[in-house]
């Protein structure tokens, strides 16, 4: 008899676990354990969507015949996977396993579980996703700097998807370009999915509100949906209501509307509720019948073959190390509002709103408002990355990690990405309504009710010209520093070294 582990975010018929084991002869586990729910102290709507998927995944998988054991959170004394296996693994003669999404617990599946097991340790590739780690290590291979384009390609070619034979889908890679439009209210935003709650969804959220209250977000409003069929609905919802619209708005950022097009899929589609490649096959399908663009569909399928896999594929090749780089020598800690939400920062103050609410933000949101601000104060990376984990539903370390360390806070040096996704206020004020219900003035620098991201920003550029002057993307922006009267910008300086001195008070 064989032991399969299935892990949090494990939750797919199609893993390669299922795949290897006998449903007549071999057993299946799950457990809740204090240590995974712990070791950052992980949303409340993030422990509720996982451990409920998990049951409800584990009922799934004993309707079809499985025999699993489950361990539910406070019925048993295990904190750990170790002690799990002490118990678990009498009388079987094998563990199985499919290779987990975290290097911190991959390293213990590696090096501890067998002897906690007392029996060998199988561990399977992840099959669940369209690029292999050799796949990606050979097109990474010789490369100084990779770029997501033309990953994004070789995955087009790879997957078929919006290929003509060898060339894409009208004429062109990437519509970018028609993607960047602030929403005026015109078109009519999508209607809200609201799933029916069952037991399970009870017990899980009464659990989550009495054990981790201390952990950052409230329940009030859960809307995650918890089984492969909700997902699936979610998925439905998303290419009927949504997926027409997305490529326009993708950048758009609202005052009071904290989803607009975006899907919403990536927790389904992060804990194995939903497969990536039929989330992709949908929306093809969607454009192939002529019920969403092109621009769109292309927009939306980017974002899954080209950033999600480009960024695990840069967490295998580089993890460790790559959670210690900190190439701008960035050291301050995290301001409180980002636990708070309190701030006079109206764009923060929206974006920890969603945050805190619904455990979401969308990607403009976390890159643009929440990140850029981390990065124009020079947060270490470390902090950053952390709450980066905590707070959103879909947060896995190989996800967020390059995405925070290397998108936002451009710590790697710019193997990522070519430059820092710094900006000013203008930015945020070209693509939200915000500066409008904001206390701080965008069109300003220097005046002590100016927006700080103006003075910081230009801090940034300053204290880094030795890094970035170099950088041909950047050249205009030196350009532009040089050009400005030396007594704009050191007011700016100035003005921004008292923002530096407590950040805190903003
Ligand atoms: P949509 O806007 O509808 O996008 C569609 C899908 O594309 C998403 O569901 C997701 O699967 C995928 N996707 C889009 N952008 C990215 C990206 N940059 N990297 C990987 N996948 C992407 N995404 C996570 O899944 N987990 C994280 O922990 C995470 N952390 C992030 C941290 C920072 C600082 C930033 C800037 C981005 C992060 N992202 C993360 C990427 C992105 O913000 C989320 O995937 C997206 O906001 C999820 O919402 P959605 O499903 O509505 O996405
Ligand atoms: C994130 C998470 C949480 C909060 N809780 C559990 C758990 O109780 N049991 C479990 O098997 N997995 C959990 N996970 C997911 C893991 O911590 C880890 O992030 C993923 O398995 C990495 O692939
Ligand atoms: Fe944000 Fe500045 Fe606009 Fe206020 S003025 S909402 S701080 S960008």
């Amino acid at each position: 008899m064989k032991i399969g582990i299935v892990l949090g975010d494990q939750l797919s018929h199609s893993l390669p676990t299922l795949a290897q084991l006998n449903k007549q002869t071999d057993r299946l586990v799950m457990a809740e354990l204090a240590d995974e729910a712990r070791y950052v102290k992980h949303h409340q709507q993030k422990l509720a969507l996982i451990f409920s998927a998990m049951r409800h995944f584990a009922a799934e998988l004993r309707s079809t015949g499985w025999q699993v054991d489950y361990h539910a959170f406070g019925e048993h004394g295990f904190h750990s996977f170790e002690s799990l296996l002490e118990t678990v693994c009498d009388g079987a003669e094998a563990v199985v396993v499919t290779h987990c999404g975290e290097y911190r617990l991959q390293q213990r599946i590696e090096h501890h579980w067998q002897k906690s097991a007392g029996v060998p340790v199988h561990c399977l590739e992840d099959s669940r996703f369209l690029c292999a780690a050799d796949f990606f290590q050979r097109w990474a291979s010789g490369k100084k700097q990779l770029r997501m384009e033309f990953f994004y390609r070789e995955m087009r070619r790879h997957t078929g998807l919006l290929m003509e034979g060898d060339e894409p889908v009208g004429g062109q890679w990437n519509f970018d370009s028609s993607n960047r439009q602030p929403y005026k209210g015109k078109t009519p935003l999508p209607p809200v999915l609201a799933f029916d709650r069952d037991e399970i969804d009870r017990d899980v959220l009464a659990l989550v509100s009495e054990e981790f209250a201390d952990h950052i977000g409230t329940l009030d409003d859960f809307q995650w949906g918890t089984t492969s069929a909700q997902a699936q609905q979610a998925l439905d919802h998303f290419i009927e209501h949504r997926l027409r619209h997305f490529g326009d708005y993708q950048d758009a950022m609202v005052t009071g509307e904290d989803t607009l097009f975006h899907s919403l899929l990536s927790p389904y589609i992060n804990i194995g509720l939903l497969d990536p490649m039929v989330v992709c096959q949908a929306a093809e399908q969607a454009y192939f019948s002529g019920d969403a663009p092109l621009n769109a569909v292309e927009g939306f399928i980017r974002q899954i073959i080209g950033w999600r896999e480009y960024v695990r594929g840069i967490y295998w090749l580089l993890m460790p190390d790559y959670a210690k780089e900190n190439r701008l020598g960035n050291d301050r800690p995290l301001p409180s509002y980002y636990w708070t939400g309190e701030t006079k920062m109206h764009c923060m103050a929206e974006c920890f709103r969603n945050t805190l609410d619904h455990a979401y933000a969308h990607h403009i949101q976390r890159l643009m408002v929440t990140g850029n601000f981390a990065l124009l104060l020079g947060v270490l990376p470390e902090a950053i990355c952390q709450w980066y984990l905590e707070v959103y539903a879909d947060a896995f370390d190989w996800v967020e990690l390059p995405n925070t360390l290397g998108m936002v806070m451009h710590a790697d040096g710019g193997y990522l990405g070519s430059k820092p996704y710094a900006a000013s206020g203008s930015y945020i004020n070209r693509m939200s309504d915000y500066c409008k219900h904001c206390q701080y003035n965008v069109k300003t620098a220097s005046e002590p009710d100016s927006c700080p991201f103006n003075s910081l920003y230009w801090h940034f550029v300053h204290r880094h010209r030795q890094q970035f002057a170099g950088n041909h993307r950047m050249r205009m922006i030196y350009r532009n520093l040089e050009r400005m009267e030396a007594a704009k910008v050191d007011a700016m300086l100035q003005r921004a070294e008292r923002l530096l001195a407590d950040p805190d008070a903003l």
